[in-house]
């Protein structure tokens, strides 16, 4: 039935098959969904994955669990605006006249550039467009960027910078169990995209070895023939390490290097710097297990090298990233069979929504809102002129500032609950509080939507249809099953509607989230991510396009960087920079080193996955993991309520005793707001290259609560 949507039986049951993608991760997994109604009138739905090219068919606890929000009891069904203090329910009539209004007046007395923009990784490219072009000539900001800022900024700069292009995966999924070697750096795969983990057992049992880089015994350490149990935030000196050791004993591609790169001697004279032995002892890990992983990784036939917000939320993460891919390039392994690179993608549009307009400095199809033949082009499209467009804003934590310094005095929040998610939130919960005028469009009441002025009810998954790209760059189209509940509307209609009352109707007059593909098609036509030959129905054929696929008779490119990289010269460039910035250090009075990820069960800041029974019976609340000998030292017994504190603010969680950590670091999941949020304690120093927040290293003091 994919196509049409459900309606309820005419006796008012549901006994239907809904075929849908699970709104979570980056994977994408195709499910089905069986609604029935028993005698009693009570529906049950049976979750089942559906067979697709990523997955398998396979689905994870999450997947399997998806509805239970989307069905939940608190979902939003009509506008709220705040009286007196309170929000209340109000019609669409009253809060759309009352957003234009507010619009007009921060505009008229602030300038246009007052209001800001933020969106999320989670909407669908269709909107992620629209959003980008809604700030841009709807309402005049330069001022939009989105959370994918603290996801995907590190890799992604790296990426363009060293092929030209940025798309997460280089290869095929279908490469990994070829590959010989599988480097996973700060990626816990086995928890954050579960439904991969087949491809990485095939190359294991086909004799592949793997090596896992992650300060925790993480589910994916497990399967690692060699685990460096590295120091949080060193990354850049370990990748640099392996590289010394594949440059001295000439584990190198030659030829490769020749051919295909360029800035290759500058990096080796860098390399002349580099000192085994001190990176060892910065890293905390075994001289002769560096030398190892560059022995296996160097001599391998073929090899794949993963990162993801282990290495990337960092300070120097854009470095990082690239000292990681100066391996690949020295080593020749990429744009062959069983070779290449991957930025393991995070959000369920993590990959369509960084490549159509949400960034502060982008425009659709990767284009360059600072380069004018791109602002011409993305113009003549839209229908405005060139001059009309504004330049570049700043990044998302940069938007926080601006609000607490009172420059952003309005703000439109689209699919994000960033006073969770956001690093140093003391200044965010400020920053929010200070807002003359702040809209959130959720489907739930998240932390954010709280403190908004007005909060708008959007479709979930199972309601709106549009198209998001998967990890591997794979553009698949979710259609919507379901009929929206209440007055929850399509987050793309929403903002025609406010378009509309603010007298921009003409530049956004579309009937169906397929009208806006086919805009986007045309603004992406020759752009770095080029959209042009995916269509809807080729979508619905092909069961999903990977682009760049410039025309409908192309097939698109699974596999990239076979005959050239996407510099003009054809070649990929090595980077023998050095990060200006220095990482927050551990001292006496904060000793530790406050690290923090995900676990199986949950989603993000939680807003969507805490309302699933099922899966917040599985994590009810937050805690902080924590090495025997530490927890000795601070007399923590397991269970017990600790504070953790830094420079930047303090929060309390339970103590989990585990010998899976090293004993200079705390883990703590993100997936808590309130007193419970780790970011109540990260740093708001960013990455000068992507502005990337430090989000993995804080110098942290513990104690016990009485
Ligand atoms: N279950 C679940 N799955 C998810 C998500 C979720 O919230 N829950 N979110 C999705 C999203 S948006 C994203 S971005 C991805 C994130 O996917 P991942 O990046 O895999 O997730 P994290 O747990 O943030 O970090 C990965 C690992 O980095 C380690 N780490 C911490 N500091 C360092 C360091 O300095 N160096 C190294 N090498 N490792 C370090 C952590 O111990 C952790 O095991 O997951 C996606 N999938
Ligand atoms: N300390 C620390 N902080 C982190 C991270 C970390 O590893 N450590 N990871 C960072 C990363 S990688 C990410 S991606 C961010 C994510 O952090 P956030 O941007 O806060 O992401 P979510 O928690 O997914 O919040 C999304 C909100 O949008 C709503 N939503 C979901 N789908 C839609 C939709 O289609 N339309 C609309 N309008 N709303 C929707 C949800 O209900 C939810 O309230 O957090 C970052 N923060
Ligand atoms: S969370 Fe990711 S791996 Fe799990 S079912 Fe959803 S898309 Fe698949
Ligand atoms: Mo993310």
């Amino acid at each position: 039935m994919t196509g049409t949507t459900a309606v309820q039986d005419p006796d008012g049951t549901w006994n239907k098959v809904l075929q849908t993608q699970c709104p979570f991760c980056s994977v994408q997994c195709k499910a089905q969904i069986t609604m029935e109604t028993a005698p009693s009138g009570t529906v049950s739905y049976t979750v089942e994955g559906l067979p697709n090219a990523a997955s398998g068919g396979r689905l994870c606890v999450k997947g399997l669990n998806a509805h239970q929000h989307a069905l939940h009891t608190e979902r939003l069904l009509q506008p709220l605006m705040r009286k007196e203090g309170e929000l209340v329910p109000a019609t669409w009539e009253e809060a759309l006249q009352a957003i234009a209004e507010r619009f007009a007046e921060g505009a008229a007395a602030y300038g246009p550039d007052s209001i800001g923009v933020y969106g999320g990784g989670s909407l669908t490219n269709e909107t992620a467009y629209l959003l980008g072009k809604f700030a841009r000539v709807g309402i005049g900001t330069k001022y939009i960027d989105y959370n994918g800022r603290f996801c995907m900024s590190a890799a992604a700069s790296a990426g363009s910078k060293t092929f030209g292009i940025d798309r997460g995966l280089t290869c095929r999924l279908a490469d990994i169990p070829l590959a010989r070697c599988i480097i996973l750096a700060g990626t816990n795969i086995a928890e954050c995209q579960p439904t991969l983990m087949p491809y990485f057992n095939e190359a294991k049992e086909k004799g592949a070895f793997i090596i896992v880089i992650d300060p925790r015994v993480t589910a994916t350490a497990k399967m690692a023939n060699l685990h460096l149990q590295i120091r949080p935030g060193t990354d850049m000196m370990l990748a640099d390490a392996m590289l010394k050791v594949m440059l001295d004993e000439g584990w190198i591609d030659e030829k490769f290097i020749r051919e295909r790169t360029s800035g290759y001697e500058e990096l080796r004279s860098r390399m002349q710097t580099v000192d085994l032995a001190e990176a060892a002892l910065l890293c905390g890990v075994e001289e002769e297990l560096i030398r190892k992983a560059a022995s296996v990784y160097g001599q391998a036939e073929t090899g794949i090298i993963f990162t993801a917000r282990g290495v990337e939320q960092q300070t120097d993460g854009h470095l990082a990233v690239r000292a990681f891919l100066n391996l690949v390039l020295a080593s020749g392994k990429i744009g062959r069979e069983g070779c290449g690179y991957g930025a393991v993608t995070g959000q369920g549009n993590g990959q369509g929504g960084r490549e159509h307009g949400q960034k502060a400095d982008q425009l659709p199809g990767y284009r360059s809102i600072e380069n004018e033949a791109d602002r011409a082009y993305t113009a003549s499209v839209w229908g405005v002129a060139p001059e009309d467009i504004p330049g570049k804003g700043v990044s998302a934590y940069e938007m926080m500032e601006l609000m607490h310094q009172g420059q952003i005095r309005t703000l439109f929040l689209m699919g994000s609950n960033p006073i969770v998610s956001n690093p140093n939130v003391n200044l965010v919960k400020e920053a929010l509080e200070k807002l003359d005028f702040l809209v959130v469009a959720d489907m739930l009441l998240s932390e954010t939507a709280r403190l908004a002025d007005i909060v708008l009810p959007v479709t979930s998954y199972l309601e709106n249809t549009g198209t998001l790209t998967n990890l591997e760059g794979r553009v698949l189209l979710r259609e919507a099953a379901l009929p929206a509940p209440g007055d929850a509307r399509q987050d793309w209609s929403i903002l025609c509607a406010i378009a509309a009352r603010i007298g921009k109707g003409k530049l956004f007059s579309y009937s169906s989230s397929e009208d806006i593909f086919e805009e986007l098609r045309m603004a992406s036509k020759g752009g770095a991510a080029d959209y042009y030959g995916i269509t809807y129905d080729r979508l619905r054929k092909e069961e999903g396009i990977y682009w760049p696929c410039p025309s409908t008779d192309h097939p698109g490119t699974p596999f990239m960087f076979s005959a050239a990289f996407a510099h003009p010269d054809g070649k990929a460039v090595f980077t023998s920079l050095q990060n200006p910035v220095s990482k927050e250090a551990v001292s006496e009075e904060y000793p530790l080193v406050l690290t923090n990820g995900r676990v199986l069960a949950h989603y993000l800041t939680g807003v969507q996955t805490r309302r699933s029974p099922a899966l917040a019976a599985r994590s009810e609340a937050n805690f902080a993991e924590i090495h025997p000998d530490t927890a000795r030292r601070y007399r923590i017994e397991e269970g017990q309520w600790i504070e953790i504190e830094s420079v930047w603010g303090s929060f309390s969680v339970r103590s989990r005793i585990s010998g899976h950590i090293r004993r200079d670091t705390i883990f703590v999941p993100m997936h808590w707001g309130g007193v419970q949020n780790v970011n109540l304690a990260t740093t708001p120093a960013l990455d000068p290259f992507c502005k990337m927040p430090g989000f993995k290293v804080a110098a942290v003091r513990i104690k016990r609560v009485y």
